[in-house]
């Protein structure tokens, strides 16, 4: 077979794409007869499509290409270390360097007694490291009945089937056979969608003592712990009011149930911190971590583990491991990536500048006739789009036709933003200037003008009753 280079005629690619490329929450058959959009190269906050279109990427990539895209030191990191040792496992009694350096890098960045790492190829296998973790931790602890795990509506913690019935994505679970057992969920904190009459404070109390109730329903003795993002990122952008986070703190302190931050999309400086458990000020016993711990540029996640939990776990054989835990070579570039995060003070640059000024920036958008809520924190933000902003409304349509529309007019305009529902979603490279995010702002705005033409064309803009 001939080299698939990037020289191929797009229609050529395309039709390869659909014959033999099954893609991830796709419907299929429908792309292959629209064509895949092919990327070929990228730099900085910049995509280049097949067809030579220059496209700005305000999701950095799926909410992982921190520091941009096309840095070569990583790429230098990924070659040194792949000449030097391409692989080598860490399980029977064995290390290797670049797994050290990053293991205690991790413990030096990550809050409080966070200090031990176990290492996955992404989220979802972190995540189900972790499920597997707690009841092991709680089971050697002599309570082995203390094996559910609480989590939120609407969660996304990953595709795998221990992930993904810890995630609250109800098309998720409508396939596959999923969730497994002792996974028990409650409602999230998303006061603009579900908030009703409440207050935003009153809300975020009452969601946060679902929590409490369910322990108590449950029973103390049966919860292992509790499993969420401090800011909900596939789920929308869903930022909790600022009653949540402390009232979840004191019921997982009040009753001893582990805390698991997800920092999947949050960590590695995404809400303007190390970590959104510290712009959260919560205190988890395990963060779960991928993405932006690489940059995208290899595939790799891990666990960060509290001393106590890590000395529970290190007290006897834990029967759990994947061939790529801490792989050599994903190993060596999140280093890289983090010494250039690091040392370039690029969580100073999103709080500095970048954050405060795409909040500005975006916030400026909810003069629209389409927009409602405007929810930012640090480098992610959301726009819900309305047919009545005054009232909350959501569409009669179908929920996701109009963020559909938007997307697709977004698309159009060469500017990537996701669509979460009806809500339309930003996760820019962290190493955006405020020129680019005025490019993103613009381009938003354009597509949102063209979406509401296109809405009211079609007497779309009708509220639900
Ligand atoms: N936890 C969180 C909070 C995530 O956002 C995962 C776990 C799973 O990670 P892996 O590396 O196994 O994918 C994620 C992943 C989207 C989208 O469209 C979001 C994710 C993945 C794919 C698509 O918003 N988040």
């Amino acid at each position: 077979m001939t080299a698939i280079t990037n020289h191929m005629p797009t229609a050529e690619l395309q039709a390869l794409d659909a014959a033999h490329h099954m893609h991830p929450f796709t419907e299929n058959g429908a792309l292959a007869e629209k064509g895949a959009r092919v990327i070929t190269r990228a730099k900085g906050v910049y995509l280049t499509d097949s067809e030579g279109a220059e496209i700005l990427d305000a999701m950095a990539g799926l909410w992982c290409v921190n520091i941009g895209y096309g840095r070569d030191e990583l790429a230098e990191a990924a070659a040194r270390q792949i000449r030097e040792l391409p692989y080598y496992n860490t399980f029977f009694q064995t290390t290797h360097v670049p797994v050290i350096a990053l293991s205690a890098k991790l413990a030096e960045l990550a809050p409080g007694d966070l200090n031990h790492v176990f290492f996955a190829s992404g989220g979802s296998d972190a995540n189900d490291t972790n499920i597997r973790m707690v009841r092991t931790y709680w089971a050697e602890k002599g309570k082995p009945d203390k094996k559910v795990i609480i989590s939120r509506h609407n969660a996304y913690h990953g595709s795998s089937v221990g992930s993904a019935s810890l995630g609250g994505m109800s098309g998720m679970h409508a396939q596959g056979g999923i969730p497994i057992p002792d996974i028990h969920h409650i409602n999230q904190p998303d006061w603009w969608s579900e908030g009703g009459n409440m207050t935003p404070e009153d809300f975020g109390l009452a969601r946060a003592r679902e929590l409490e109730e369910a322990i108590l329903e449950l029973g103390e003795d049966r919860v292992a712990a509790f499993i969420a993002e401090p800011v909900q990122g596939a789920g929308g952008v869903i930022v909790a009011p600022d009653t949540y986070w402390p009232e979840i703190q004191r019921i997982c302190d009040k009753y001893e149930i582990l805390l698991i931050a997800d920092e999947v999309i949050c960590g590695f400086g995404r809400t303007g911190n190390w970590f959104g458990s510290e712009t959260l000020r919560i205190r988890p016993h395990i963060m779960t971590v991928a993405k932006g711990m690489s940059s995208g540029y290899q595939p790799i996640g891990a666990s960060i583990v509290c001393d106590e939990v890590a000395a529970v776990i290190g007290a006897c054989e834990f029967n759990h491991g994947y061939t790529y835990s801490g792989h050599p070579v994903a190993s060596a570039v999140a280093l890289e990536n983090l010494r250039i995060l690091q040392e370039e003070r690029v969580i100073e640059h999103v709080r500095d500048v970048a954050a405060p000024y795409l909040k500005q920036q975006l916030e400026t958008l909810s003069d629209h006739p389409l927009v409602g809520e405007v929810k930012i924190v640090g480098m992610m933000g959301s726009i819900a789009l309305t047919p009545h902003k005054d009232t909350r409304a959501k569409f009669a349509s179908e929920a996701g036709t109009a963020g559909l529309i938007c997307r697709e007019r977004c698309f159009a305009n060469n500017l990537i933003m996701r669509h979460v529902g009806d809500r339309m979603v930003v996760s820019p490279p962290l190493v955006i200037t405020p020129d680019e995010i005025d490019i993103l702002i613009n381009r938003a705005r354009k597509s949102l003008d063209e979406c509401h033409a296109t809405l009211k064309e079609r007497d779309l803009m009708r509220a639900a009753s």
